[in-house]
């Protein structure tokens, strides 16, 4: 596997050698569309990113529009206005900025304001997508999702969930080859709690590291306070960091190169650790 993953400005160290990354988690899903809850929502989101800096982030991944199982879908518009001021103030922060989105337009217009990532939790199969970021050197974390968030929970069926993941991702490093995009800039994700009962997360968690030795590329893992873990601790979302720590070093374990959190400081500590040990 390279030892490296181009990401835009950046050239992030993915090798086993070194520690994991932590993407770090900054929504900005304002509940006010009034000027006032645009500036508080902004602010927020802002005051968000340098505690994680300062925590030690890796990357920021900023998302407009809530994925959640059920979530409901935002305009092109609404999703432009809550990302691009965040875009604009953060892009000189010394960090990699990601952009979790799915739509064509929204990555063309970050990728011009300087993002170095584009997340696509839909793996680039937007009419568009594959496009929208072929000449640009920013990196690309393709997921996997069985439907969309507002169907994906209601019955996910595979034959066996391993294979079908390692199939689907493998369909799109092959789509995205087509379009000369580096295998340098690539990484790819299971999609945890993405159209995945608990079974099928448990036997994916299981053998992610079988999944990233087939495919060769760095693998991101994403299962900070997702209901898998609620439902293993039977606990709401505001006590799941444990388990989500617990979580994240089961996947780096196993080869898992990028973490996405939501508890920045608490995953950079358990990873320092792992990775002292690990060494
Ligand atoms: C946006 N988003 C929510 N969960 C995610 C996960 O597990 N991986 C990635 N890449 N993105 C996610």
């Amino acid at each position: 596997m390279q030892t490296h993953l181009q990401c835009g400005r950046y050239s992030l160290p993915v090798a086993a050698t070194s520690r994991p990354l932590v993407m770090g988690i900054l929504n900005v899903t304002p509940d006010s569309f009034s000027d006032a809850g645009k500036y508080h929502a902004l602010d927020a989101a802002i005051s968000h990113a340098e505690e994680m800096i300062a925590a030690g982030v890796d990357i920021i991944d900023i998302g407009g529009e809530s994925t959640r199982p059920g979530s409901q879908t935002v305009s092109l518009q609404n999703e432009l206005d809550r990302v691009m001021p965040l875009v604009y103030a953060l892009r000189d922060c010394g960090k990699p900025l990601s952009i979790d989105t799915y739509k064509p337009e929204v990555m063309r217009q970050t990728i011009a304001a300087g993002v170095d990532m584009v997340n696509d939790v839909n793996g680039f199969r937007a009419p568009g997508a594959l496009e929208a970021v072929a000449d640009a050197d920013c990196a690309l974390c393709i997921m996997h999702m069985q439907k969309d968030p507002q169907s994906m929970q209601l019955k996910p069926e595979y034959e066996n969930v391993v294979a079908d993941v390692t199939a689907f991702l493998r369909e799109r490093i092959a789509a995205i080859a087509q379009m000369n995009i580096a295998r340098e800039r690539l990484c790819i994700d299971p999609g945890f709690g993405f159209g995945k009962s608990l079974a099928h997360n448990i036997a994916l968690l299981k053998n992610i590291g079988q999944l990233q030795a087939t495919l060769d590329l760095p693998l991101l893992a994403g299962l900070s306070r997702k209901s898998m873990i609620g439902a293993l601790l039977e606990k709401p979302v505001e006590r799941r960091m444990a388990g989500s720590l617990a979580g994240a070093l089961a996947c780096v374990a196993q080869g898992a190169r990028i973490v996405r959190v939501h508890d920045v400081a608490e995953t950079v500590d358990a990873l320092t650790v792992w990775h002292a040990i690990n060494q």
